[in-house]
């Protein structure tokens, strides 16, 4: 090729424009720069390293928190290829560093991620880097480049000998374009954890650099899963108690898709299905969950005729009968993998459905057959969860006809706004009588509701679904919310079309009974009202815990911080004894002023809002903390005590 140097010239500049590019707009190559778009970029270099263990190259990848909060991600893989690109004529490192979406693949035998924000390339990691340095271990050589923004700094380096392969990449997030620079612990590692699971053999390890023991060791951890699914879906069901002996196990393989799943039978009511495509979770279910679904119903179905169970049924099965107490875990392979819906977090390929169905139906009919009596356990419990919808629905037919003909009436508790606008509405699930009267006083009635709630709501965690339709305080959160639970092909799902507020506030006093009610409320709203949390409905407010005068000078304060440094400055270099605190154990102790101003005025108050980052994570918390079993609540606690708020 005769033009050789002036195509290089050309595809540099192109390079640089692509970077560019990623830096003008982040948000389109990583989702956002809030603390997501920031443990995005570690996920999209841990997922290269991934591509190499899913290729049979890599057997470790370590992840470290640098003191400065720096990333280091280190695999045993090939390593990254230096020599030169022909076309490009440059170190194929350079390439894969500076170009978007070389990706780094050249060849097409591996599963590839596509779609969804994965698989945008270790480029845009480095591009939104303010420093990244690659180190390669090939070839009995250790090769090094170092780039500032994305742009090489040097040419690729040989620096040393090595006896082993892979590659290393640490790299500083550029903290002018992320809003916060600092990594979270329990983020990386739920993560690395799910990633073990899902791709058992394979070691990860967590180290974090910043916070070291009273030997000055690193806080460390290490996630190595032999069992894979199977391990996952016991890691799952740690509060819940197990109805069947052990998890149903599926590997399958046709047309270059690979199935895996595990499934488990529980005491409970709920249905806990997770689903990922090429290590990627699929909030939104898609192909593959259909495909799960359809081979449970069908071999269920013939199972429970051929041997007579259902002969004095009085009402038809539903699908979601057969999966009530069910926690599955379904994860695929696909060579390109579509994603749709709203989030890309739907798999589309429809191919995926019938390969899963088939898999998952020869080995549930396989494993029915072969074990009779968990068999007839689980379809006992199919039968009561049929029989249990029927009584819910009864329940709240019941609940949402007497509205209709009370007129839609609202509950006599509430104390409603007179705007019709849900978008400026807010409402205010007050604990108690008296410190909802208080609140009533205390609002701006055109636009903030109030409803009372009864001390300790049901714990919804341990109740039959039934039961919870018949609960005056859960009814009366359903009709003041204007939100119906409606059954559609089966399912049920929650309609929000007619939420009255577009702000749900859960007020409760600042103490230990305080935050049990918040979590009582937040277990029913996570179960039962997920989507309004999803669509950022959902706040707790945060009343303070201190007011801190003298004389005629106050200030409320939130923390012991705050308390400390207003006693510090209304004693003015004094005697900070003259100076008065008020601890605010609850609501009832501020008058209706007092509250308006710290806790519900929106120009003053602190709302904190609900949000669920990881699902897996959220679900078994609240196994935990609300379930039946007692000594994983209690390790639970134990582990998480320091978080803990000790009420004095
Ligand atoms: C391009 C080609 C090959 C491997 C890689 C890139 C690779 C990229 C990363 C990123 C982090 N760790 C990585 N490990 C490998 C294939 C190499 C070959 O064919 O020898």
């Amino acid at each position: 090729m005769s033009d050789n140097n002036n195509n290089y010239g050309a595809d540099n500049i192109t390079a640089l424009e692509g970077l560019e590019a990623v830096r003008k707009r982040p948000a389109m190559y990583i989702g956002s720069t809030d603390t997501k778009g920031l443990h995005h970029l570690v996920w999209e270099v841990v997922d290269n390293s991934i591509d190499e263990h899913l290729a049979g190259h890599c057997t470790q990848i370590d992840v470290i928190i640098n003191k400065d909060n720096s990333i280091s991600v280190k695999d045993d893989g090939r390593g990254i290829p230096v020599g030169l690109h022909a076309k490009l004529q440059k170190s194929a490192l350079e390439v894969v560093m500076t170009v978007l979406h070389a990706g780094g693949k050249f060849d097409k035998d591996t599963y590839k991620v596509s779609g969804g924000l994965h698989g945008v390339g270790v480029s845009c990691v480095n591009a939104l880097s303010s420093h990244l340095r690659a180190e390669v271990r090939r070839d009995g050589k250790v090769f090094m480049q170092e780039y500032s923004d994305g742009i090489p700094i040097s040419t690729v380096q040989e620096i040393g000998t090595s006896d082993v392969t892979g590659t290393t990449i640490i790299f500083t997030p550029d903290g002018d374009i992320f809003e916060t620079t600092v990594y979270k612990y329990e983020v990386l590692s739920n993560r690395l954890k799910e990633l073990s699971f899902l791709n058992k053999g394979l070691k990860l390890t967590l180290t974090d650099l910043r916070e070291t023991d009273k030997d000055g060791n690193p806080k460390k951890e290490e996630y190595l899963s032999e069992g894979g699914l199977l391990e996952f879906v016991q890691y799952l069901d740690e509060g819940r108690t197990n109805i069947i002996q052990k998890p149903i196990y599926v590997v399958g393989k046709e047309d270059n898709v690979e199935v895996e799943v595990a499934m488990h039978y529980n005491q409970s009511f709920k249905e806990n299905i997770y689903s990922f495509v090429n290590n990627i979770n699929t909030r939104e279910g898609g192909t593959h969950v259909s495909g799960f679904r359809r081979a449970i119903n069908r071999v269920f179905s013939q199972y429970g005729k051929d041997n007579g169970y259902f002969n004095k049924l009085k009402f038809a099965i539903a699908g979601e009968d057969f999966r009530e107490g069910l926690t599955a875990v379904i994860s695929v392979k696909v060579p390109e993998p579509q994603f749709k819906g709203q989030t890309k977090g739907e798999l589309g390929n429809s191919e995926v459905t019938g390969i899963v169905s088939r898999s998952v139906g020869d080995v549930l009919k396989y494993y029915l057959e072969e074990n009779p009596k968990d068999a007839k356990i689980i379809i006992d419990k199919v039968i009561l969860a049929a029989t249990a919808r029927h009584a819910a629905r009864k329940a709240r037919e019941m609940v949402q006809r007497k509205n209709i003909l009370t007129g839609g009436g609202l509950p006599g508790k509430l104390s409603d706004c007179s705007s019709r606008n849900p978008d400026e509405c807010e409402i205010f699930l007050v604990e108690g009588d008296s410190a909802g009267g208080t609140a009533k006083q205390g609002t701006n009635r055109e636009y903030q509701a109030i409803l009372p709630l009864r001390g300790k709501i049901l714990n919804v965690e341990k109740a039959m679904e039934h039961k919870i339709y018949e609960n005056e305080e859960i009814k009366n959160m359903f009709t003041a919310l204007g939100v119906q639970i409606e059954e559609k092909d089966g399912e049920r799902i929650l309609n929000v079309e007619k939420l009255r507020y577009h702000k749900v506030i859960i007020m409760c006093d600042a103490d230990v009974d305080g935050s049990h009610i918040v979590t009582l409320i937040l277990t029913f709203l996570f179960r039962y009202m997920q989507p309004l949390i999803d669509r950022g409905h959902v706040y707790v407010a945060a009343p303070p815990l201190y007011r801190v005068s003298k004389g005629k000078q106050f200030q409320y304060c939130w923390d012991e911080e705050e308390r400390q440094a207003a006693v510090t400055r209304f004693a003015n270099g004094g005697d900070e004894s003259k100076v008065k605190i008020q601890r605010y154990k609850g609501l009832g102790e501020m008058n209706a002023e007092q509250l308006w101003e710290t806790t519900m005025d929106p120009d003053s108050r602190l709302l904190r809002q609900v949000t669920i980052e990881d699902i897996i994570e959220t679900d078994r918390v609240f196994t935990m903390l609300m379930g039946d079993e007692v000594p994983p609540r209690r390790r639970f606690i134990e582990e998480n005590a320091t978080y803990a708020n000790v009420d004095i």
